[in-house]
């Protein structure tokens, strides 16, 4: 099989990448290791920027959001039993986030490809990436017991954390960055009417909570819980009572429980890949970085990445120009840094950190305290929150 752009990976970088190829009328494959029921069904973001809600409508694909997504134009911030509400629309002159689940998103995009008769292969096994380093990369990988090779003149590692395509970059040329945090996010999604109408972010000295939704009939909960707890450890139960007990006596009166359709725990790290290109290989999305949910930049950040690059592949078919190609990874470096500052900063303020000691605590509600008083604190809070313009800085 030859084709102009390889995709490795279809969760929602790889999707969304698909549709803006296809859209340009460049030709692409996606090969995806698990089903399309797998993929949706892992339960991850929940909270887009503008940037992103814009590039789903920019592939067609923002019908159902705009119809079912909850526009936000704030969230609480919860500590010391007093709930501050941060007016993103105040604070940065009009801009909201749609809270629209990532599942959702996969949804639409995978339902968009198929409508459109794009080639995606599910339960493509032992996918492996070749001669990247030329300008004639190949893709090989299995598929009912029979071996398969793709020529293209492209591969887009969107593949996630996991992937094979970060794997396969020569070491001598990678620098990976990375920081792990000492606790993991537990998370419940319940069909429980939302415990507020905006997001909560809860620092309380139990630790970490997180009040979120996916529609007035769907909640999404988060607890920082140690890295050693394992999911067995937490019945409905036991997290609703935890949860209550991180909550202001207002919230923990309203909170509606009930059976946890989906409950995982997941860990918490900021990881950056420099650079992001490999010869003919590219990485985008959670292949080449991963932040901290706290500040619900992932997602996002991953629709950043598979815009510059497709705006570099219509470049190069289009004027012959190899500008966009060299210049992607420097170009998505320098978001990525922003929200990965961002994430690790908002996490720093939020979360329990128990091993720095009783210092570390009051410094945190010394830092709370400022940023509730201070115009510009606010500020800061709610302008990375939205999403700092693709031009900032320029
Ligand atoms: P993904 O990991 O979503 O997709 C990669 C795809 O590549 C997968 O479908 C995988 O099966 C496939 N793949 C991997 N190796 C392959 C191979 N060798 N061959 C073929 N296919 C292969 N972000 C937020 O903003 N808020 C959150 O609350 C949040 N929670 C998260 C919880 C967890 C447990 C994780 C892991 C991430 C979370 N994220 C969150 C971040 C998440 O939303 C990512 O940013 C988002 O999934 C990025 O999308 P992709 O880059 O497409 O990577
Ligand atoms: C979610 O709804 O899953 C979510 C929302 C905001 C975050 C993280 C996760 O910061």
């Amino acid at each position: 099989m030859k084709t102009q752009v390889t995709i490795i990976g279809a969760g929602p970088s790889g999707l969304l990448l698909g549709q803006l190829l296809h859209k340009a009328g460049i030709d692409a494959v996606i090969l995806e290791r698990q089903r399309p029921d797998y993929v949706l069904g892992r339960i991850r973001a929940g909270v887009l920027e503008q940037v992103a809600t814009e590039l789903l409508d920019e592939v067609g694909v923002g019908e159902r959001m705009h119809a079912e997504g909850l526009v936000h134009g704030g969230f609480d911030m919860l500590f010391n039993g007093v709930r501050h509400r941060i007016d993103l629309e105040k604070l940065t002159d009009g801009k909201k986030v749609m809270v629209y689940g990532q599942t959702e998103v996969t949804r639409d995009l995978m339902d968009a490809r198929t409508a459109a008769g794009l080639p995606t292969v599910y339960q493509a096994a032992n996918v492996q990436v070749h001669d990247f380093d030329t300008k004639t990369p190949r893709v090989t990988y299995e598929k009912d017991g029979q071996s398969h090779t793709i020529d293209c003149d492209f591969i887009a590692g969107c593949d996630g954390f996991h992937g094979v395509c970060r794997a396969s970059a020569p070491r001598s040329a990678i620098k990976e960055y990375e920081k792990v945090y000492p606790f993991g996010w537990l998370g419940l999604l319940s069909d429980t009417p939302p415990v507020h109408h905006e997001l909560i972010y809860v620092n309380h000295p139990r630790g970490f909570a997180l009040c979120s939704q996916r529609s007035e009939t769907r909640s999404r909960y988060y607890l920082q819980v140690p890295l050693t707890d394992k999911i067995e450890q937490w019945s409905d139960d036991a997290f609703w009572d935890e949860l209550k007990l991180r909550l202001d006596p207002e919230a923990a009166e309203k909170l509606v429980t009930g059976p946890s359709l989906e409950k995982s725990i997941a860990p918490l790290r900021s990881f950056v890949t420099e650079p992001l290109r490999f010869g003919r290989m590219f990485l985008a999305g959670d292949a080449g970085h991963i932040v901290p949910p706290t500040g619900a930049k992932g997602l996002n950040l991953a629709a950043t990445d598979v815009k510059y690059l497709s705006n570099a592949l219509v470049e190069f078919y289009s004027e012959k120009s190899e500008a966009g190609i060299d210049g992607y990874s420097e170009r998505c470096l320098k978001r990525i840094w922003r929200a990965e500052r961002f994430s690790w900063w908002f996490t720093s303020i939020m979360h329990n950190f128990t091993d720095e000691g009783a210092i570390n605590g009051k410094l945190q509600q010394a830092e709370l305290d400022y940023l509730m008083h201070s115009e510009a604190g606010l500020k800061t809070i709610a302008e990375n929150y939205v999403g700092l313009p693709l031009n900032f800085g320029e």
